[in-house]
């Protein structure tokens, strides 16, 4: 059917033959509702998956037909498809439009010619992009900035779908021109008004691109190392600036309360009642950024735990941090996450992951978020002495966050490894006064952890919980802490 309605119309009419290529899409199963996570972490009701169209050669010469008539300029030399949906967007642009194509790939080959870019071209030549959707911006610009290096004249890039979700204002301030055929409230409207989609669903879309518009251009630059140097060095830059090297919501979040609230101080409620742990709470909130639990050592956990837990955390403006320490394959962490005693997934903002089970735990972790902003935490190397961890599996675990930034917020490790301004790192075995327990944990004071270890948020649990005085000692290790930090950054030019 999808077919046959693309025959019939024409794209002399661009308005009808946008409706009409919408429908067709929308009948293929392109436009998707449920609760998709999204490249940055973001959770998404609706999802626009292009791809589809290679299955439907008419539908793809429509779109390529409806992309290049949106074009923003003339007098191309070159058109570029950024892989995967824009490579045979472009290509059926190419050959009818008789304009050479490049190839832009995700990432290099590690074989062969290594080359980013396929195809001929030279410098000052003009070239337009062409890709499937837009969200920040960051996909687009990214491709651009390979181009660019290359001294390709790139200033203009099409896009068959514009989320509004901040893309095309963000382009703009890096001088890109990019123009979209359809925008989602456009798309959502011509759903609706054919019965597509009911009212619910169109407002629940619409709200949510109206509450999701603040996303920045997390640029190459800012995240790459270039000659082995971190550009824009994580332990150099200050907590407000990193927050535009991401769109994770939590992460940014995370930036936002400890710059706003000046504190990057974690308690380790380690406490064994609910009394005991809403109590140090609700003291202790107004100096932390995240609180962390072992939410299994209390004796009497109920629902009422985690209500109160989620009061405080929303009166005194931290998140809840549950140190579970996932470590199994994909499908008993999802059941681990979402089910059993403490449902941790409907409470918990982040969670600890070991890296040993590889990338599978973080998809089953991902599998059961179900739509809520959630991220996790990566146990990259422990405090305790002859911990296993070792530099080969810290190198692993960076790696890892790296091709999983849609949930890994950061790292636990005890030093600096990865200068990526996007990952928190968290340090536990902090303690002022104290080298160690007598069962393997090893402290270091807040200065050493921030100063000489690279932390940007002190885990301390004993040091505060078993003080006389547990409010005067997240005083005294929140100022030592924030003031180690911005000793840190005092030079920073970020
Ligand atoms: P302490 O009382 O400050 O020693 O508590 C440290 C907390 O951090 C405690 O909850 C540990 O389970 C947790 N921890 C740690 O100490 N070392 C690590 O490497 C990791 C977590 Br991961």
């Amino acid at each position: 059917m999808a077919e046959t309605q693309v025959q019939q119309m024409g794209v002399g009419d661009p308005t009808g033959a946008i409706q009409q290529c919408i429908l067709s899409l929308h009948n293929i199963g392109v436009v998707k509702f449920g609760r998709f996570t999204l490249k940055s972490g973001m959770q998404s009701p609706v999802y626009f998956d292009l791809r589809l169209i290679v299955s439907y050669p008419k539908l793809m010469e429509t779109v390529s037909e409806l992309m290049w008539a949106a074009r923003p300029g003339t007098d191309y030399d070159l058109v570029c498809g950024v892989a995967y949906t824009g490579l045979p967007i472009a290509t059926v642009i190419s050959t009818k439009q008789n304009v050479p194509m490049l190839i832009r790939r995700k990432e290099t080959k590690g074989y062969g010619t290594k080359k980013l870019v396929e195809g001929s071209y030279q410098g000052n030549q003009k070239c337009l992009m062409i890709e499937d959707v837009i969200v920040s911006g960051s996909s687009v610009y990214e491709s651009v900035e390979t181009l660019r290096d290359l001294k390709l004249d790139v200033k203009d890039a099409v896009v068959f779908l514009d989320r509004e979700q901040g893309g095309t204002a963000n382009l703009k301030a890096m001088d890109i021109n990019i123009v979209s055929v359809v925008t989602m409230t456009e798309m959502m409207s011509i759903l609706l008004k054919h019965g597509c989609i009911d009212q619910v669903t169109h407002d629940s879309v619409l709200e949510f691109v109206s509450s999701h518009r603040d996303t920045s251009i997390v640029t190459k630059e800012k995240t790459s190392c270039k000659n082995g140097i971190q550009v824009m060095d994580r332990k150099n830059c200050s907590f407000e600036s990193r927050i535009t090297t991401t769109n994770h919501p939590l992460t940014r979040k995370l930036f936002e309360i400890m710059a706003n609230k000046k504190t990057n101080l974690c308690v380790a409620a380690d406490v064994t009642t609910t009394e005991e742990l809403v109590s140090l709470a609700d003291k202790v909130g107004p100096h932390i950024c995240l609180l962390k639990t072992h939410i299994d050592i209390l004796t009497n956990f109920s629902q009422d735990t985690i209500d109160k837990l989620r009061d405080l955390a929303a009166k005194h403006n931290f998140l809840l941090f549950e140190d579970r320490k996932f470590g199994d394959i994909g499908s008993t962490v999802a059941n681990q996450y979402s089910g059993g005693a403490y449902k941790i997934v409907e409470w918990a903002d982040l969670v600890t992951v070991h890296g040993l089970p590889g990338d599978g735990v973080i998809k089953g972790l991902v599998s059961a978020i179900n739509g809520r902003t959630r991220g996790c935490v990566l146990v990259s190397q422990m405090s305790s002495s002859g911990a296993l961890t070792s530099e080969e599996y810290v190198e692993n675990c960076s790696k890892m966050a790296e091709n999983h930034t849609y949930f890994v917020v950061g790292f636990v490790s005890q030093s600096s490894k990865s200068g990526d301004p996007r990952f928190i790192l968290f340090t536990p075995g902090v303690r002022l006064g104290k080298t160690g327990d007598g069962l393997g944990q090893q402290y270091v004071t807040p200065r050493s952890a921030i100063l000489e270890r690279g932390a940007d948020i002190i885990i301390v649990g004993r040091g505060i919980t078993q003080a006389s005085d547990p409010v005067a000692a997240a005083k005294e290790y929140r100022e030592e802490a924030f003031d180690a930090y911005q000793e840190r950054i005092k030079h920073s030019t970020h």
